[in-house]
Formats: C-alpha cells, sequence, structure tokens
C-alpha cells in the first residue's frame, strides 16, 4: 500500500429524502463496502464512512408537499435509508447524519476558517424574492412557463418537459411556490468560492499527478478544467441548512455541497477522537467512493475547500461509477422505476448476497450498465446456485458421507491434477487481488467465481464418487483438495457476499482466517470436522421474476396515465392562426367499419355545406349503427387525405381522456348543420 498507514473511505452521503434503491448500491456502497471488507480482512488500518445528506432544497419542498417540516422528513428517510444499507451488510465505521450537532458545528468551523482566511468573494446578484412570505427563492421555488417549450409548469433550474436547464430569470410569468404570488427581483449577497483562484493547483493535482485516475473521473475532470473553473456560491437564501456564521448572514445558510462533504469530517469525529489521524496526516490515503454526477464535487470543488482550509489531505483516488440503469430505462425516483432495497427484501427474504452479486458482477464501472430481473435470475441460478452452491454443497456432503464430517488426510496416491490444482488457488487469489487493489470489482467478483469454478470442474472431472468404489485413496486426496478450494472460497466471498461467506465459515468450523491465509492449502487439517451441510443458494423461479417485471409494467402503465393526464400544454398562437381553422357541427348520415381495420370507421357527415366522407379512429369506442344521427364537430378545412385507399375530407374533433378513451364534442343542444364553432 505504498508508504500510506491507513485508509479513509468516505461514501455519497445519500439525501434523506427518499428510499435507497439498487443503483445506490452498485454505484457506491457495494464497491466500497467489498473493498473496506477486503482491506480490514488484510488487516489494514480501514475506516468507511456515511452518512445521510439531511439539506437542500428538495428536502424542504418534499416537506411543504406534505404538510410537516423538513426535519420531519429527513427523520423518516435517514432511519429508512440506514436500515436499508444494515441489511445489506455495508460494514459503515459510522453512519452519521448532516443534520446532528457535531456537523453543524465542524461545517460552521470550516467555513468560518476559510471566511476568516479571506478564501471567499462576496457578490451580490438578483434573485427572485417572495414578498408575501418574505423571503427568497431558490430555483426550485420558482414556476413559470419554460420559454422553449410552453410548458407552464417549469422549474427555476429546469423544465422537467423538454428537459432544457434554465436559470430562474428564464421563465416567463414566474411564480412562487411558497405563496403563488409574482415574485419581485431583489439584490441579495452571497460568498463564494474562487474556484478561478485554485485553478492552476487544480490542473497540476488532478491533471499531471494523477492520471492514474479512472478515465471516466479524469475525462470529466479534465473537460471541466478546461472549460474554465468559475467562481461557486457557497451560501443560499433559506431557512433549512447550516446557518452562514457571519454577522449580516441572516436568512442564509450554506450550499448544500459545501457542507454535505464536509460531513464526512463530522462523521469521522463522530467515530472517534482520533480523528485527525485520518484526515490530516499524509500517511494516510482518502478515497471517495461516489456516483459519476458528483464527481465534480469531490474532484474539483471539496479539494479546493480542504486546500484552502489548509490542514487537511485531499484524497488519494475517486473511483466514481457510472450509472446503473433498470430494464433499459434510466432509475428515477419521481417516477418510481427503480427497485428499492427495502421492497427487495421483502420479495427476496435473506438473499442479499443474490442482489450484492448481481450488481457487483454487473457494476456501471467503465460505462452505464443495465440491470434486468432475467440477468439477476441468471446469475443466481446459473451461477451462484449451479457453480458455487453446487461445488460447496458436494464437498461437505461427501465429506459426510465418506468420513462421519472428518478431513481426510491427503494420501500418497496424487496425481498431476490434484496438485495443480491445488496450486490454482493461489494464483486465482492473487487475480482477485490485483482486481480490487485497481478497484476493479467486476473482475474481482469473476475471479473468486473462477475459484468456485474452479472446485466444479474439479470435482465433475475426478468424479470421487465413481472412484470410491476402486480407489479410496486417491479419493482421500480428492476431498482433501476440494476441501482447500472450499475453504479458500468462504474466505475470499467475504469481502463480495459476506452473508453466504459467513454461513459457510460455520458450515467449515472455519474461523479468524485472513487475507494472508489465502492461497494456503491447509486451511482444513486432517482430523478437523465439519458441519453438516446447508444450501447456500436456492434456485429462483421464472413465476418470481414474472412477478418483479409485472410490477415495473404495472409502474409503466401508471406513469403513461399520469403523464398523459397533464399534457404540457403546446406553444402560444396567434388569434389569426386560430381563425384559420374552419370548425362546424354536422351529423353522421351513414357510418359502417373500414375493412380489416380494428379502428376505422367510414362516415358521410352533413357540414351544412355539403356531405363528404370522412375516415374517423373511433372504431374501437363507438358502433356504426349507435352513432348514425348524431351531431359532431368537425374541422373542414383540413386538407383531404387518403387513408386506407379512401379520401378523407376533415377530421371529427373528439375529446381524449388520459385513458386514451375517445368522445365525441358535441353542442349542447341541437344546431342546424353547419354551425360554425369558434
Ligand atoms: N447527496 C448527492 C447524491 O446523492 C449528494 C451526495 C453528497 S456527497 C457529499 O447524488
Ligand atoms: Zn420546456
Amino acid at each position: 500500500m505504498d508508504n500510506f498507514k491507513r485508509t479513509l473511505i468516505t461514501t455519497a452521503l445519500p439525501y434523506a429524502n427518499g428510499p435507497v434503491h439498487i443503483g445506490h448500491l452498485a454505484g457506491v456502497y457495494v464497491p466500497a463496502d467489498i473493498y473496506v471488507r477486503y482491506l480490514r480482512l488484510k488487516g489494514e488500518d480501514a475506516i468507511m464512512i456515511g452518512g445521510s445528506d439531511e439539506h437542500g432544497v428538495p428536502i424542504t419542498l418534499k416537506a411543504k408537499n406534505e404538510g410537516v417540516t423538513p426535519q420531519d422528513i429527513v427523520d423518516r428517510y435517514h432511519g429508512i435509508i440506514k436500515k436499508s444499507f444494515e441489511d445489506f451488510g455495508i460494514t459503515f465505521d459510522v453512519y452519521s447524519r448532516t443534520t446532528a450537532e457535531t456537523h453543524y458545528k465542524t461545517a460552521s468551523d470550516f467555513f468560518k476558517t476559510l471566511y476568516d482566511k479571506g478564501e471567499f468573494v462576496e457578490k451580490e446578484s438578483d434573485q427572485y424574492y417572495d414578498e408575501e412570505a418574505k423571503q427568497f427563492l431558490a430555483d426550485r421555488y420558482i414556476t413559470g412557463t419554460c420559454p422553449h417549450c410552453g410548458n407552464e409548469g417549469a422549474y427555476g433550474d429546469q423544465c422537467e418537459s423538454c428537459g432544457t436547464s434554465l436559470n430562474a430569470t428564464d421563465l416567463k410569468n414566474p411564480v412562487s411556490v411558497i405563496s403563488g404570488s409574482t415574485p419581485t427581483i431583489k439584490k441579495t449577497k452571497h460568498w463564494y468560492l474562487p474556484l478561478d483562484k485554485h485553478e492552476p493547483f487544480l490542473k497540476q493535482w488532478i491533471l499531471e499527478d494523477h492520471k492514474e485516475w479512472k478515465a471516466n473521473v479524469y475525462g470529466q475532470c479534465k473537460s471541466w478544467i478546461d472549460l474554465g473553473l468559475q467562481p461557486r456560491a457557497v451560501s443560499r437564501d433559506l431557512n433549512w441548512g447550516v446557518p452562514v456564521p457571519v454577522e449580516g448572514a441572516d436568512g442564509k445558510v450554506l450550499y448544500v455541497w459545501f457542507d454535505a462533504p464536509i460531513g464526512y469530517i463530522s462523521a469521522t469525529k463522530e467515530l472517534t477522537p482520533e480523528w485527525e489521524k485520518y484526515w490530516k496526516s499524509e500517511d494516510t490515503r482518502m478515497l471517495h467512493f461516489i456516483g459519476k454526477d458528483n464527481i465534480v464535487f469531490h474532484c474539483i470543488v471539496f479539494p479546493a475547500m480542504l486546500k484552502a482550509e489548509g490542514s487537511y489531505i485531499l484524497p488519494e483516488n475517486v473511483p466514481a461509477n457510472e450509472f446503473l440503469n433498470l430494464e433499459g430505462d434510466k432509475i428515477s425516483t419521481s417516477r418510481n422505476w427503480a427497485v428499492w432495497l427495502h421492497e427487495y427484501l421483502e420479495e427476496f427474504k435473506d438473499q442479499q448476497d443474490v442482489l450484492r452479486y448481481t450488481l457487483a458482477a454487473n457494476a456501471p464501472e467503465t460505462k452505464d450498465n443495465d440491470f434486468t430481473w432475467k440477468d439477476f435470475q441468471a446469475r443466481n441460478n446459473n451461477e451462484l446456485v449451479a457453480i458455487l452452491g453446487n461445488f460447496v454443497n458436494r464437498s461437505v456432503v461427501l465429506t459426510h458421507k465418506y468420513y462421519n464430517g472428518k478431513i481426510p488426510a491427503m494420501s500418497a496416491v496424487v496425481e498431476d491434477f490434484d496438485t495443480e490444482s491445488l496450486n490454482e488457488i493461489a494464483a486465482i487469489v492473487a487475480k482477485v487481488q490485483t482486481a480490487l487493489d485497481q478497484f476493479r470489482f467486476r473482475e474481482a467478483i469473476k475471479e473468486m467465481m473462477n475459484l468456485a469454478r474452479l472446485g466444479n470442474k474439479y470435482l465433475a472431472d475426478t468424479e470421487p464418487w465413481k472412484l470410491i468404489k476402486t480407489d479410496e485413496e486417491r479419493v482421500k486426496t480428492i476431498m482433501y483438495v476440494s476441501l482447500q478450494i472450499t475453504a479458500n472460497l468462504a474466505v475470499l466471498m467475504e469481502p463480495f457476499i459476506p452473508f453466504s461467506a459467513a454461513k459457510l465459515q460455520k458450515m467449515l468450523n472455519l474461523e479468524g482466517c485472513t487475507w494472508d491465509d489465502l492461497g494456503r492449502t491447509d486451511l482444513l487439517p486432517a482430523g478437523h470436522e465439519v458441519n453438516k451441510p446447508e444450501l447456500l443458494f436456492a434456485k429462483i423461479e421464472d413465476e418470481t421474476i414474472q412477478k418483479q417485471l409485472d410490477k415495473l409494467e404495472a409502474t409503466k402503465t401508471a406513469n403513461e396515465v399520469a403523464a398523459k393526464t397533464v399534457t404540457p400544454a403546446k406553444e402560444n398562437i396567434s388569434f389569426e392562426d386560430f381563425t384559420k381553422m374552419d370548425v362546424r357541427i354536422g351529423t353522421i348520415l351513414e357510418a359502417e367499419k373500414v375493412a380489416k381495420t380494428k379502428k376505422l370507421l367510414k362516415l358521410l357527415v352533413d357540414t351544412g355545406i355539403d356531405q363528404r366522407t370522412v375516415v374517423s379512429g373511433i372504431a374501437e369506442f363507438y358502433n356504426p349503427e349507435d352513432i348514425v344521427g348524431k351531431q359532431v364537430s368537425i374541422l373542414v378545412n383540413l386538407a383531404p387525405r387518403k387513408i386506407r385507399g379512401i379520401e378523407s375530407q376533415g377530421m371529427i374533433l373528439m375529446a381524449e381522456d388520459a385513458d386514451g378513451r375517445l368522445v365525441f364534442i358535441q353542442p349542447s343542444e341541437e344546431v342546424k348543420p353547419g354551425s360554425e364553432v369558434r
């Protein structure tokens, strides 16, 4: 580990405004947990820091929507998140939260130090202000009409309809979310971290001194730096957060991205009075485990803060991951497109390791990746059950069958294949280690599984169940070898699938092994007794998977309906544009189905002007015989179009509801055909 004496691992602090899902686990917490377990097994001084990020505007908005306080929101989700992590065996040394008292003090002091050192610049800017509520409005507190697509519900920072990112002052007809009034513009003062000033340092430190960082991380840093770094505001006008600790800053709090990374420091303080050893000595190696959307904060902003403060170390590496998608779609909390960890455990009780295994084997390390339930099932059935579980089970079962559960001594009858297989253990362990040292977790877990493959193949090739009748001596050797592979597996599995590792170690009566023991071929000495076999994994049936797929399908349908209910408004048109449409009331004279179609009816309509043929896609909702004589609205000056070979002259206007059901638009009393609609 070079010249480092200890490792400080930080993991992104999830926002406490929703539960955590598989994307969180795959991107940050499973890799970090694998890594810290690995270091602990090696006997190294390593700690893993985590906690909930409990500030920021979305939390205050959620509270407002629910009519509760922000503290209520974060209390609720901090609890849920913390429990999910525990359930999945994510072994934080401390899991804190940014509303903790220690954190307020730490963040506040940090700001004060930078302030006193003159590390900030103060600037005035224009900001929307709600005169009724008497407060400045964060971008998310303003809605208005998107200047690009006309969506009336666009936010001050982004239009979710067309995806454009906006400045609050771009919105047309801005409205305050708090009071519903039209906000005014007022001047406000904020403190900025002058990243431009730190640019030369960051350039050297990242682009020259850390060329070994993952390509996705290095690349993102490079493009930020190449664009030129700008001062960043570190305060906000908001009443939820750590108050800005200087005079005249009433109503201002630290920007959430300023206080959140300091949360790593506060949590370490909670963990140990020796926290400075981890944060302030050059022989500590600090690693930030994060997702790709957090790269700029951890590689540029936070290091600039730490550098400006002066007494802290900087991260040695930031092994950020890309995103995990779900069944081909972006995971989204608002669209409920996710596999929530607490829900997973309801369906797959005690099967944490299956998810840990799948997510690590499929980790989005170099590019975005997709989680599919089919792949999850295949990983479980074809790998965990068929290879690992099967091998381990056969070793233990045969040991009981042939030797009453006692490890046999290796006999004098040894073939090359036996020795080669024993030697292969250390070779595989070395590969796992190399991959872990380089944060290549997919490869590491693949190699771990290769040890099980080795064992499985060894048993299949040697077939002790056949030899037992003819060559008892060789079988002793075979069983000895496969039990050593099993024992090594029990230890090697630990960082990746800790629940199963613990189960297997218990089954083998194997205790206290460390990473250095791996590769040994006497982990289970002759005469050592193992316990009764227990299955480590169970097959997952198609029905179980189908249930999950159905659940997602239902979410999709619900989202489509919801999206339709609130179709965004179209762009404004002029009155002239409107008058171009000639809409009349007409009477349906004849109706018949268009052959070989499901949806189309051919209608003859009296428009008052003439009688004309119109093809209309309403056959799923109306029978031809029921609609003859009905009055309907018809756009008569739509250019004629051929539909299924029939010339359609105009269009019947229909109302369409969220389910796609079509109904006629009729005058409330009978009028003369040809009456104009306007
Ligand atoms: N809460 C953002 C996120 O969850 C943020 C991370 C903070 S890490 C200091 O993506
Ligand atoms: Zn828009």
